[in-house]
């Protein structure tokens, strides 16, 4: 059943409206976004789908096609629990801001085929789809990256996790084909053609299908190191140093060690975007490369199957793999010339049958639409 039916039959009449939007994968610029850098993801195959109605009397009533077969109903925000918060927090951010929309007050049904679990922001593909119908049938006037800001809002006071601009932007202004060149402290934006079959090449996303529980914590904790960092440095971000020995020279520890993953990751991003420019994709694999045993090494947010997955890819014959997203699991995406897929798969599976580990799963990574309008 289509989100529509699963709509009618749930709430007795059709949708007003019913957006799709979708998860993201990271080509480089990995936890560079909440310093103030530049980051490159771009839009999967995979998304949210959200038909969403008015209602008058305040209340909330959600609908997930891939949950409990009844729908459930809030009084209030409050009472959301899991994956309703996503969806919750995105109107009570807007009652919170003041924007003239009412507490509750919609009937939602929600579809969606985000792999679970692999790190490919399905959370924000939730907020980015209920907040573009509610733009929509309350007539905000809001951009895509009005919504991508609302979306992130709602995730850092209504979920509690103090993520960065990059997967609601990605999930909210990305176009087909193309990658999302994003500088994180204006907001200003470019798409960056991203044409792999004329190149031959395929980006394979290796979901490792591991997530460590201790991610969130370790999340929260790089950015305050990253702020703690700054601050000694006196500058308002990580995204202005532009002495890096110097800067180190004036640090220690887990600190010195953020602030070099972040400053040469920013250049790392540029540089990607030079080669793009040249037309020459099939070099970025050092990038990525680079990037990995950055993250991996300073940054502190790998782990043993991501480093795995990259290791054997690269043996497997990838150009260049790199861990994407926060981090501790999810997944890893290979550079990988088409003749090459089954040699790299053959590879990275081989690699985690010899661990022990179950079987990871693979993926091609399309660049694809943002978020838009289906009903
Ligand atoms: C997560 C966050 F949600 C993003 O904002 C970003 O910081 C990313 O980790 C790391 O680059 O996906």
């Amino acid at each position: 059943m289509g989100v529509v039916e699963a709509f009618r039959s749930a709430f007795g009449a059709d949708p007003e409206t019913v957006w799709r939007a979708p998860g993201r994968v990271n080509l480089i610029g990995e936890h560079t976004d909440y310093n103030d850098g530049f980051v490159l993801p771009f839009a999967v195959p995979w998304g949210v789908s959200a038909a969403v109605s008015r209602r008058d009397d305040g209340a909330i009533r959600l609908l997930s096609l891939q949950g409990a077969a009844e729908p459930v109903t809030l009084g209030t925000h409050e009472q959301a629990t899991g994956w309703q918060r996503y969806v919750v927090g995105v109107p009570a951010t807007l009652v919170s801001q003041g924007l003239g929309v009412r507490a509750g007050g919609f009937d939602i049904a929600i579809d969606g085929d985000v792999p679970a679990g692999a790190g490919l922001s399905s959370s924000a593909a939730l907020e980015v789809a209920v907040g573009s119908a509610i733009n929509e049938i309350h007539g905000l006037g809001m951009t895509p990256m009005e919504i991508a800001l609302l979306g992130q809002k709602a995730e850092n006071d209504f979920v509690g996790m103090p993520c960065g601009i990059m997967d609601q932007a990605a999930s909210a202004c990305s176009q087909e084909g193309r990658a999302l060149f994003l500088d994180c402290r204006s907001l200003s934006f470019r798409q960056v053609p991203l044409d792999l079959a004329a190149h031959g090449l395929r980006i394979l996303i290796i979901d490792t299908r591991v997530h460590h529980e201790l991610a969130d914590g370790q999340y929260a904790k790089r950015r305050a190191d990253c702020e703690s960092a700054a601050r000694k440095l006196g500058v308002e971000a990580l995204r202005d140093v532009t002495d890096l020995a110097g800067a180190l020279s004036r640090l220690q520890g887990d600190e010195r060690k953020r602030v070099q993953h972040v400053v040469t990751e920013n250049h790392r991003v540029e540089a990607l975007i030079g080669l793009l420019r040249a037309g020459a994709i099939t070099e970025i694999g050092a990038l990525l490369n680079a990037s990995h045993l950055s993250l991996r090494d300073e940054y502190e947010v790998s782990s043993p199957e991501l480093d795995v997955a990259v290791e054997a890819s690269l043996r497997g014959g990838a150009r260049g793999a790199r861990m994407t997203g926060g981090g501790f699991g999810g997944s890893a995406i290979a550079l990988v010339a088409e003749e090459r897929v089954a040699s790299v798969r053959e590879s990275v599976a081989a690699a985690f049958a010899a661990k022990g580990w179950a079987e990871p799963r693979f993926m091609p990574a399309v660049p694809s639409a943002g978020a838009h309008k289906i009903a």
